[in-house]
């Protein structure tokens, strides 16, 4: 395929282990670190599946190991092996854990590198009915059968962490379990790749991701990055225009999952099947769901895995971490600060010392005890963290916070119903607003860093003097507002149109002064955001057409949230229809197929959000007066 190259696998350990400056697939400045290759012997086999496929694994025993060790093993897409040969920098992610004794064990999953057979994105469970049938679980069983017979001096005990793509295949691992895993650490795994995670939020697809992603893993099967003609990609994707023309002028049908996107807009049985629900029923080993408040691509996935086991968890074998952390952001590097905001200790350094090298010494080797009782999660707005019975919290209030005249946000319900109780803007799809302030670089640049990691944190001033974009925001607060759980909000809104798009911005307003951080002065922060296509108010599975000109509520889930609005601070909301590139355009005409949309379908459309009595736009909030117990820092 033309407009694509090659690039090197390794950085994206490094990167997502915080252990260079050029994240995730981009070229690696060398690292600082300590040598870890003497400490191990390194072996590295071709392990049989039960359909004879062989998977490509290296495993690192520590020298002279007096006592029988557990495994940690990990499973990837992303490549292995060093391209020296040496020893995998997968070993680096987990450099807490190797003072303590453990055998690792690292595997190309299917169709991957070193690993033969076929790739499938995020490869569904088999049909039940098909008794030669294989997937991310029966791979995982088979390579776990054999490590525990094979391995020499291990202990019979495995224990399964990933992050991301490989926190997906941790999930998958535990779907019909093997014995001898008698731990697990699914962190940012995917849940659903259509409600919330990668390629679909609510119905909006995420373009850029999409796009890019889909080169990456399925033009070739080791990382591939395509090549941009320009260095600012909001520029590159408003000259794609229609959807369509992906296909038409790039990927020409060569890639599945962008043809699955353009074959499956909707919530049909294809998302369903690759949805983590729909294998995972109940919990089946000790498991800990790591999150990232700011996680840009994979926060749906960890907190969906925790509420949808917890349904079920009579054992009590199901945890949460959510830490203030971008994606993969606790496993490497200090995880003091993200972007301009300062967490006021080295979160990421608590996270894997204190919380995940306890919990698998607690599991594979009997030692310690549990790091947390049910849900430890920091609380952002003032750097704590706090020891949760359940998540949400059970004594939580709701309270909504209501859009009212002249921008203002308020605790108090509007009283009248005026005709003019409303706020209205002009949606362009030829003008989209920038997800975050141009230029917009690739998602996973080569050379530079890039500033992906840290959109969700970017100052959301440059968003706020764009007549497309609408604001409400409180007084200065005259004391702490604890928001603990959910924040939904609830719009009425009408469009001239006949789709549209919804955008929901929850943000903390710094002080204009702020002495404690000068450039934090007036800063806001986006602390809960949600897109709602709005074809699916009805149903997602069945998209409807909206009326034009008619008052509809939308309820867009802005997930949950663990954060101080400090006295002296503003609450702020932000309603926009356009989230450019990430999200592609809503066309707001309503077609059946968005991505076979026609050039000619992309029309300007006139939003209007109701601020009244009988349609009290809000967001609602779930609050704490009570503070819980601090953990530690
Ligand atoms: N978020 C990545 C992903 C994308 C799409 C599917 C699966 C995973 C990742 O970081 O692995």
């Amino acid at each position: 395929m033309r407009s694509i190259r090659k690039i090197s696998s390794v950085t994206f350990f490094l990167a997502l282990a915080g252990l260079v400056c050029v994240p995730r697939f981009g070229a690696a400045r060398q690292p600082q670190r300590p040598d870890l290759s003497a400490l191990f012997d390194k072996s590295e086999v071709m392990i049989p599946m039960r359909d004879g496929v062989k998977l490509h694994t290296e495993f690192y025993k520590p020298k002279n190991a007096a006592a029988r060790l557990p495994i940690l093993f990990s499973r990837t897409p992303y490549g292995i092996s060093s391209p020296d040969k040496g020893i995998s920098s997968m070993i680096y992610r987990y450099a807490d854990l190797v003072p303590e004794g453990y055998i690792f064990a690292f595997q190309d999953i299917r169709g991957r590198y070193g690993s033969e057979g076929k790739f499938v994105m995020l490869r569904p469970l088999h049909d039940p009915s098909d008794a030669q049938g294989v997937d991310e679980s029966t791979d995982t069983y088979d390579a776990i059968d054999w490590l525990v017979k094979n391995v020499p001096n291990n202990n019979g005990r495995v224990g399964l962490d990933g992050i991301s793509y490989d926190g997906f295949l941790v999930t998958m691992g535990m779907i019909n379990p093997h014995p001898a895993l008698k731990a697990a650490s699914e962190q940012a795994c995917m849940g659903d790749t259509w409600l919330g995670d990668d390629f679909f939020h609510n119905g909006a697809f995420r373009l850029s991701y999409g796009f890019e992603y889909t080169a990456l893993l399925e033009s070739s099967n080791e990382n591939f990055s395509f090549a941009f003609d320009r260095f600012d990609v909001y520029d590159f994707y408003l000259r794609l225009g229609a959807l369509r023309n992906a296909n038409t002028k790039y990927f020409h049908g060569k890639l599945p999952t962008w043809n699955e996107f353009v074959a499956h807009p909707s919530y049909d049985d294809f998302w369903k099947r690759h949805a983590v629900a729909y294998g995972l029923k109940e919990p089946t080993v000790p498991n800990l769901n790591v999150a990232g408040w700011w996680d840009q691509e994979d926060f749906y996935g960890p907190m969906a895995t925790y509420a949808r086991l917890e349904k079920s968890d009579s054992k009590h074998l199901n945890y949460l971490v959510a830490g203030p952390w971008n994606h993969g952001g606790w496993g490497g590097g200090p995880g003091k600060s993200l972007g301009e905001i300062p967490f006021g200790s080295d979160t990421s350094v608590y996270f894997r010392q204190k919380i995940e090298v306890p919990w698998f010494d607690y599991w594979l080797k009997d030692k310690g005890s549990l790091p947390l009782k049910e849900a430890l999660l920091f609380q952002t707005g003032t750097n704590n963290w706090r020891q949760f019975d359940s998540w949400p919290p059970r004594e939580a209030q709701t309270k909504n916070l209501y859009f009212r005249e002249h921008g203002r946000l308020s605790f108090e319900a509007p009283q009248t119903d005026s005709a003019d109780a409303s706020d209205t803007y002009v949606s362009d799809p030829a003008h989209p607003v920038p997800y975050r302030h141009r230029p917009i670089d690739m998602t996973y640049p080569e050379d530079h860093p890039g500033s992906w990691y840290t959109w969700l944190v970017e100052d959301q001033r440059f968003v706020d003097e764009r007549p497309d974009v609408l604001t409400w925001q409180t007084e200065e607060l005259a004391e702490d507002v604890t928001l603990a759980g959910q924040v939904t909000a609830k719009l009425f809104a009408s469009t001239t149109g006949s789709d549209s798009d919804w955008i929901v911005k929850l943000i903390d307003v710094y002080p204009q002064q702020y002495p404690d951080d000068w450039k934090l002065s007036g800063y806001e922060l986006m602390i809960s955001d949600e897109i709602f296509r709005g074809r699916y108010h009805q149903s997602f599975e069945k998209p409807e057409a909206l009326k034009p000109g008619e008052v509809t509520p939308f309820t867009i889930d802005l997930h949950t949230a663990d954060h101080v609005f400090k006295k002296g601070h503003r609450i702020m909301v932000q309603v926009q229809s356009t989230w450019f590139p990430v999200y592609d355009r809503n066309p707001q005409t309503f077609v059946p197929n968005i991505f076979e949309a026609k050039e000619s379908d992309y029309q300007k459309a006139t939003q209007r959000i109701y601020r009244s009595k009988r349609f009290p736009s809000s967001v609602e909030i779930m609050t704490l007066s009570e503070t819980p117990a601090t953990a530690g820092s």
